[in-house]
């Protein structure tokens, strides 16, 4: 595994990896670095065999408090539009293992928009989340407008972007933002056996589970049901399919090739 300067990458049980956002002095604001390096140790990690699933936290006061807004400060329009600013972060939504965003304290701007980047969240009792780009001047500029709104509707998505303000867990979870919320002392253990629990799963399964409920927000319903349904009958190719109908038969538990 390469030498990361803005994130620590580890083995974290059988199957799973664990990202950890490590720039502690800046709440983990997510410069060009912290991009290059989250999306290419995922990119790395997703085309590993043996992984299947990663989990992504940050500190217990941050996941990420946004952008890095020190290292926008100077920059111009043609700067940002020239450079095609952020849309780096889209190689992390091609990763095609399942994502476990891990929140404690504050995910907010593109730390909100990095957790809705991954396909499960979890938030710790402590979970701050907001798109406060607005009282910088700017707008979410990291699917913010486009992910949140897909996630909680438009009417809380309109309140926290153009208020700015934060919610916290428990109105996250009500909201659809989040599915659990854990202890906030337990949120790596909590996160870390979802995702044990998925990768011990067929990992084809998986990554069409992942490829069905994102095409969800791609298409009309009719041809969603097509797509989930092709690879439905896909999974009757796979080794996984036979071992996990054939044990549930002989009534033991299933042993997944990953294939
Ligand atoms: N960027 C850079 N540095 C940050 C950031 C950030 N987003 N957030 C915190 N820091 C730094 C602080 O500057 C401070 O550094 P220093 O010690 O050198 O002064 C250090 O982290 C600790 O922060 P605080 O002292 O502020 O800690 P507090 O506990 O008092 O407050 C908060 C915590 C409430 C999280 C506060 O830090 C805060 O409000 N941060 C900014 C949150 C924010 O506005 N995020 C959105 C950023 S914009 C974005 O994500 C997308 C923009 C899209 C633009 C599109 C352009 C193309």
């Amino acid at each position: 595994m390469s030498e990361y300067e803005t994130i620590t990458v580890e083995r974290a049980g059988d199957r799973v990896a664990l990202i950890t956002l490590n720039r502690p002095k800046a709440l983990n604001a997510l410069n060009l670095q912290a991009m290059r390096d989250i999306t290419g140790a995922a990119e790395e990690l997703g085309q590993d065999p043996d992984v299947g699933a990663i989990v992504l936290t940050g500190s217990a006061k941050a996941f990420a408090a946004g952008a890095d807004i020190k290292e926008m400060q100077p920059q111009s329009f043609s700067d940002v539009y020239a450079a095609d600013w952020f849309a780096g972060w889209d190689a992390l939504s091609r990763v095609r293992v399942p994502l476990i965003a891990a929140v404690s304290g504050y995910a907010l701007g593109g730390g909100c928009e990095l957790a809705m980047m991954c396909d499960v969240l979890i938030a710790a009792e402590n979970a701050k989340f907001g798109q406060p780009e607005i009282t910088l001047g700017v707008i979410p500029g990291m699917g913010g407008s486009q992910r949140l709104t897909r996630a909680i509707g438009k009417a809380k998505a309109m309140d926290l972007c153009l208020t700015g303000r934060m919610i916290d867990a428990a109105e996250a979870e009500r909201s659809g933002l989040v599915s659990r919320v854990v202890p906030t002392e337990s949120l790596l253990d909590d996160a870390l056996a979802v995702a044990a629990k998925i990768a011990s799963m067929s990992r084809p399964a998986a990554m069409m589970v992942k490829e069905a409920v994102n095409q969800a927000f791609e298409s009309g319903l009719a041809d969603g049901l097509r797509f989930e349904r092709r690879l439905f009958h896909g999974t009757f190719a796979t080794q996984d399919q036979k071992e996990g109908m054939a044990a549930f038969t002989e009534k033991r538990e299933p042993k997944f090739l990953h294939s």
